[in-house]
């Protein structure tokens, strides 16, 4: 079996109807970009700890509740290694959404997402999201972080 070189990160989005808070990264991967909150596991940590600590780091706050959503593969054209991004929302927190030097964070109303400056396949999953729905989805893009092939699927349970 040939083995893929798999690395997991966490996307957290908090929703309270009918808005959800993004953040403006301001560095690193995805820079420029309105995205959930999130990152790379640290050792010994289980993906939730992960997710909430991101959180805490990016915007300052404390995640109260935590309800993974979606697992999503990136792979890049040419390049072995799989991104699975494990995304949760979350409805409940403590404290109040702060800027830092990673993230600017910013409610929208979810008719004004702005789709245009995030990545392209948020387009595909965040209305399943909204909706309260579950996914699994796999996403090919190339250098220029174009989207190339997908597959996205509806599941009752992640
Ligand atoms: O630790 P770092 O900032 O590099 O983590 C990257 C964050 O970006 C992490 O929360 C996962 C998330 N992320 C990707 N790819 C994609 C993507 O295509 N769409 C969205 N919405 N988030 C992504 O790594």
């Amino acid at each position: 079996m040939i083995m893929k070189n798999k690395k997991i990160l966490t996307l957290c989005v908090i929703h309270q109807h009918p808005k959800i808070l993004l953040g403006m990264k301001k560095r690193g991967f995805g820079a420029g970009r309105w995205n959930g909150f999130g990152g790379k596991l640290e050792k010994g940590e289980s993906i939730e700890q992960a997710a909430k600590r991101e959180t805490k780091e990016e915007i300052g706050i404390e995640i109260k509740n935590l309800n993974k959503v979606g697992i999503i593969d990136f792979q890049v054209k040419d390049d072995p290694e799989i991104l699975q991004v494990h995304i949760f929302r979350s409805e409940e927190f403590l404290g109040e959404p702060t800027e830092t030097e990673e993230m600017k964070p910013q409610w929208f109303h979810i008719d004004e997402i702005p789709f245009k400056e995030m990545w392209q396949d948020d387009l595909y999953w965040m209305p399943l999201f909204l909706k309260k729905k579950k996914f699994k989805a796999w996403f090919l893009f190339d250098k220029d972080d174009n989207i190339l092939e997908k597959e996205i699927k509806q599941v009752n349970e992640i």
